[in-house]
Order: C-alpha cells, then sequence, then structure tokens
C-alpha cells in the first residue's frame, strides 16, 4: 500500500506540552477563580488517564475531591475554568512556547516536501493547536495540515476512534493508507481502533503504558547524531535509527 498521510497526535507528540503547559495552565485557571486546586507533577500524571481538559476537571473533582461543595450550575463553572486554562495556555506558548520533539519538524518537512499529506488527531482545543504550530513550528505551519480535527469536534474523546474517524473521512483516505503517531495508550486505543497502524513515541508520562498493537515504540523520532532507541516492534530496516519516510513507508 502506498502511504498517503500521517496523522499526529499534537499533546505528547508534537511536543512534550503536558506537565509544563497545560498543567501549568489548569493550575492558572484555578488559582484566578480563588479555588484550592492545585494539580501536581505526579497527580497530573494520574489525572492523564482521562482525556480532555474538561472531562479531566470533572474527573478530579469525583476521584479526589468528593467533599467538595459543588455549585448548582458545574458545567458552567468548568466551561469558565477551560476558556481560563485556554487563554492561559495559549499565552504561555507565544512567551516563547515549549519545543517540538526530536525528529518532528524533519519528519513533516520530508512529508511536505514529498507530497505525503498531514492531518492531526487531538482530543485538545483547536486554539492550543493552533498556538502551538504557530509558536514552535512556523508562523504558517498551520496551513501545513490539511486537515485538524480537535476537541469538541466529536463527542467522545480518545480513546474513542472517533476522532482519527473523523479526520480519515475529512482525507477520504482508508486508514491502510495512512500511519498514526501518538505517545499514550488512550492515543493508541483510538488509532488502533480506527484502524490505523501506529507509531509510539514515549516520554515521562507514558513509559509505562500498554502499547501492546503499536507497530513501533520509540524513544523518540530521532534525528541526525541523535538517534532513536526502539522499544518494540518489527526491527526497523533503517540503519540510521532516524525515522524518516522511507522507514514510514515499510510500516504500511
Ligand atoms: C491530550 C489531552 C488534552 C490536554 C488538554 O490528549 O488529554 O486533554 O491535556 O487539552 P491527546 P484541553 O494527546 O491524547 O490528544 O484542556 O484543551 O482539553
Ligand atoms: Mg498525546
Amino acid at each position: 500500500m502506498t502511504l498517503a498521510a500521517l496523522i499526529f497526535d499534537v499533546d505528547g507528540t508534537l511536543a512534550d506540552t503536558e506537565r509544563d503547559g497545560h498543567r501549568v495552565a489548569f493550575n492558572q485557571a484555578f488559582a484566578e477563580a480563588g479555588l484550592d486546586w492545585h494539580w501536581d507533577v505526579p497527580r497530573y500524571g494520574e489525572l492523564l488517564a482521562v482525556t480532555g481538559g474538561k472531562e479531566r476537571m470533572r474527573h478530579y473533582l469525583d476521584r479526589y475531591r468528593p467533599d467538595w461543595p459543588r455549585p448548582t450550575d458545574l458545567d458552567a463553572l468548568i466551561a469558565r475554568l477551560h476558556a481560563a486554562k485556554t487563554r492561559h495556555y495559549t499565552a504561555l506558548l507565544s512567551e516563547g512556547g515549549i519545543p517540538l520533539r526530536p525528529g518532528v519538524e524533519r519528519l513533516l518537512r520530508e512529508a511536505r516536501a514529498a507530497g505525503v499529506r498531514l492531518a492531526i488527531a487531538t482530543t485538545t482545543t483547536p486554539e492550543n493547536v493552533t498556538a502551538l504550530l504557530a509558536h514552535s513550528l512556523a508562523p504558517e505551519a498551520h496551513s501545513w495540515f490539511e486537515v485538524i480535527a480537535a476537541g469538541d469536534i466529536v463527542p467522545a474523546k480518545k480513546p474513542a476512534p472517533d476522532i482519527y474517524r473523523y479526520a480519515l473521512e475529512k482525507l477520504r483516505l482508508s486508514p491502510t493508507e495512512c500511519l498514526a503517531f501518538e505517545d499514550s495508550e488512550n492515543g493508541l486505543l483510538a488509532a488502533r481502533g480506527a484502524g490505523l497502524r501506529t507509531v509510539i513515541t514515549i516520554n515521562d508520562y507514558t513509559r509505562d503504558h500498554d502499547f501492546s498493537g503499536a507497530t513501533l515504540v520509540l524513544d523518540q523520532l530521532g534525528e541526525p547524531g541523535q538517534p532513536f532507541s526502539q522499544l518494540s516492534g518489527q526491527p526497523s530496516g533503517n540503519g540510521m535509527r532516524v525515522f524518516d519516510l522511507s522507514l514510514a513507508r515499510t510500516l504500511v
């Protein structure tokens, strides 16, 4: 099968945005609202089991704050906090941002030059994707992606396959022509659920996740002089240990 498109997750895959980005922005929103909620690094790792910021806040209350007095309109509070969190997160990116992970920009540029189409499938809010691409990649990088499937565009977030199905439908491609890139178990379940072969690049929050079903598990995509380590999957035919299009093509 010819490789037609690469579909990328954002958080944890394009950049390590969770610990020093989303987590910090959530805490800023909580403090600004006068709430005594604070998510430290290990607690945030537990909370990442639930994708989506609004869903994550609700899960936090259910799991860790059963006695916290709920306002009559909890949905409205969550929506306000989430809007504030998005404002803090995008401001943080514009102030210098969070770098892309090794190999990401190289692979995106190689795909563009070769006419391999690009898409995004993420649970995060669309403004966050635009801000990350603009500040960490290139001002016009938004336009590099034919489809940006993000946030509440589908009601069921990862691990549900809906966001990947949506992206495939917009691309008008079958999953066998594409390759997905993910960093987490929920992301892998979503991509696999949509029938996609998936390459995982782990990070500190996800290294102990169950990645059975992944085509390839790497520590990162690698750069010349900074080769990837392969954690599982078929041995790559690429002696360089840099994830490039020629390696991607062997996987579909
Ligand atoms: C990303 C998420 C998101 C972000 C926060 O998961 O779980 O919830 O942490 O984004 P994935 P919002 O990488 O699997 O897409 O607050 O904008 O929802
Ligand atoms: Mg992710």
